[in-house]
């Protein structure tokens, strides 16, 4: 570069915080775009952006009055959900990668990487994001800064993440560590290349540096590998800060419930990507008197507080929501908040008056819609008309039932964890733990089958260890050990209840053998009702499942028999789990705890393997 556009970006930089600048200048040479700009989170701004998209093809405006403020965009059909396999832990020794994440030298991903972003934004602007994941007026604020070529990943996270000037000033007055999150779509232009609506890299490169806590993502522009507050920083850099400072950053909807008598426990859940956090955090209770509040739907950092207890915060502003399945009768409450506008959806369909759909939105489809690929669809298409990981982005203040504790910054308590899973047998609707540690044995053992949130094959049984297989930024066996360290690092009397949870179980006709979405209400009284010693239960070899009759089945349609039939612990299915698990355990290696060890060794007892 030569030295007046040395000079052009050093002016560009309205901040004092000599990092940032430093950074913001060394990406521009790196990177060689036309323009940097810096984003300053109004709403001027974002009209702007949004206009610039729409004259560029990559939004449509909705025109429909249910989706006031909202756009459709629609993304090069080989870029539509998160990349695992090209994903990377690059510490700097292996063995701090584990066996569950892909692994590169730093040293030599760097030298890959600077060849890469050579000259990747060229003929683009690079958009400078200041962010903070949770609340601004922290006791510590968690900082980051995207630095982006794409104005659709600035929108999409205006809307998942407090940005802009506000986090910026205040960075500024502290001087504070952030976190660098470097985004491309590796799509550069010559002088006078058309773009495309969407554009990408067949390459694809989700890289996180965990010592140094940086990010760099190359060639998406799609979700988790775009949005980098979101699974990159809250997850897999902030597992391992979490390591480092005693605390837990973990793949969890939290959800506040009040009972009859006025008394609250709050909830938080570990559900696999697409299978259910979203739909529980929104939980429309069919249960009388029972109250339901949203506290965050799909991430929660959990930290101890001052008595011992474990308190937990969503450091997210939106909710990036699987859109296939929420429906005006499966959950209204998400249906709400979307339909007040302001929201961005993406690989969905259009319908002709100017609004979306997807499958389950409504009971009945339209005659008539233009599919997430651009074709005239009808019902009798024989294809869906919506991506399978077509998706919502919407305000979380756009929710009714949000709860006003969203915004404290210390949090709230947690008094049960679920850990769950989309398993058509063996795992019971619901299980309660024999103890933390065999809680930790169940979230370790957790299994689902593969959904469409991931690139790769679909309905396939994985182990994935409290939801987080993805998203562990180090030594999986070094993150289990920190689960179970938590235990003495608490007050044991207020440690929360464990369950393992499976709405998805079929039954003997292959339907669903719980109802789910609002019906789930019903679990969780049980668990409440167990926290309070209230509910009966039955001791099987795998822990505590519910009597038919301590579930209350008042207003639906199902029989005790039948909720007995959905908790069953089959006993040659259990074997053939056990050895599932067992093949599981045998990667750790040594750094399996010996706790967890233990609880294998119970099992196969009660077993009687
Ligand atoms: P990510 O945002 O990808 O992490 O997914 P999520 O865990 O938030 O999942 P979400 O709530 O969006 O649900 C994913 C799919 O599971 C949707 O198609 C839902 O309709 C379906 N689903 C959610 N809850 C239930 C339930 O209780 N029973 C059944 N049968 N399906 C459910
Ligand atoms: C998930 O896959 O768990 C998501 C979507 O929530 S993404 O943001 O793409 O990770
Ligand atoms: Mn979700």
């Amino acid at each position: 570069m030569s030295e007046s556009s040395d000079q052009k970006v050093i002016d560009a930089a309205p901040t004092t915080h000599s990092k940032l600048a430093a950074w913001v200048q060394e990406v521009a040479e790196l990177t060689q775009p036309d323009h940097v700009y810096w984003v300053d989170g109004t709403q001027e701004e974002n009209d702007r952006l949004t206009a610039e998209l729409v004259a560029a093809g990559t939004l449509k405006k909705l025109t429909h009055e249910s989706f006031p403020n909202s756009f459709a965009a629609f993304s090069d059909p080989k870029d539509v959900a998160r990349v695992e396999e090209r994903t990377f832990i690059c510490s700097e020794n292996e063995h701090d990668a584990g066996f569950t994440n892909n692994w590169m030298a730093p040293a030599v991903m760097k030298e890959k990487l600077n060849g890469l972003f050579d000259g990747s934004m060229r003929g683009r602007t690079m958009y400078v994001i200041p962010f903070v994941m949770g609340p601004l007026d922290a006791e510590q604020p968690q900082y980051g800064v995207e630095i982006s070529d794409s104005a659709y990943v600035v929108t999409s996270m205006r809307i998942m993440a407090r940005i802009g000037n506000d986090v910026l000033r205040k960075m500024e007055a502290e001087d504070a560590f952030f976190v660098p999150a470097l985004h491309t779509v590796g799509a550069p232009l010559a002088p006078g290349d058309e773009d495309v609506a969407w554009p990408c890299n067949e390459d694809k490169w989700i890289v996180h540096f965990p010592e140094e806590r940086s990010i760099w993502s190359y060639g998406s522009g799609y979700g988790g590998n775009a949005l980098l507050g979101k699974k990159c920083y809250a997850l897999r850099i902030a597992s391992v800060m979490a390591r480092d400072e005693g605390w837990l950053a973990e793949h969890m909807l939290i959800l506040k419930l009040t009972n009859p008598e006025g008394k609250s426990y709050n909830v938080a859940a570990a559900f696999p990507s697409a299978c259910g956090k979203t739909n529980l955090a929104l939980l429309d209770p069919t249960i009388e008197g029972w109250k339901a509040e949203t506290l965050g739907d799909d991430i929660n950092w959990m930290r101890i507080g001052k008595e011992g207890e474990l308190r937990g915060v969503n450091p997210e502003y939106g909710l990036f929501g699987v859109a296939p399945g929420t429906g005006w009768s499966t959950n209204p409450n998400a249906m709400r908040a979307i339909t007040k506008g302001n929201s961005i959806f993406t690989n969905v369909a259009l319908t002709d008056d100017g609004g979306v759909w997807w499958e389950g939105m409504t009971d009945q489809a339209p005659a008539h819609l233009t599919d997430w690929l651009g074709n005239d669809w009808t019902p009798d298409s024989g294809r869906v008309a919506a991506h399978p990981n077509s998706r919502f982005c919407t305000p979380i203040d756009q929710i009714d039932m949000l709860s006003p504790e969203y915004y404290n910054p210390e949090g709230v308590e947690i008094h049960a964890i679920l850990f769950g899973g989309r398993r058509k047998t063996t795992i019971p609707l619901v299980t309660e733990a024999r103890s933390w540690t065999n809680g930790i044995f169940m979230g370790s053992t957790l299994s689902s089958e593969t959904t469409a949130a991931a690139a790769g094959a679909v309905g396939v049984v994985r182990r994935d260890p409290m939801a987080m297989l993805p998203f562990i930024g180090y030594n999986a066996g070094d993150y289990l050990n920190h689960w179970d360290s938590i235990e003495g690092k608490a007050n044991p009397a207020r440690l929360p209840k464990i369950f393992l949870v499976n709405w998805f179980r079929r039954n003997a006709e292959g339907g669903f053998a719980w109802p789910g979405f609002g019906d789930n209400s019903r679990v969780l009284k049980w668990a409440i009702d167990r926290i309070e010693g209230k509910a009966d239960a039955r001791e099987t070899p795998i822990g505590y499942v519910p009597t038919g009759d301590s579930v209350d089945l008042t207003g639906l349609d199902m029989t005790p028999a039948e909720v007995e039939a959905a908790v069953t612990v089959d006993k040659d299915e259990w074997i053939t789990e056990l050895a599932s698990i067992e093949e599981w355990y045998a990667n750790f290696g040594d750094a399996l705890p010996d706790s967890l060890q233990a609880e294998l060794d119970g099992l196969r007892e009660r077993l009687g393997a």
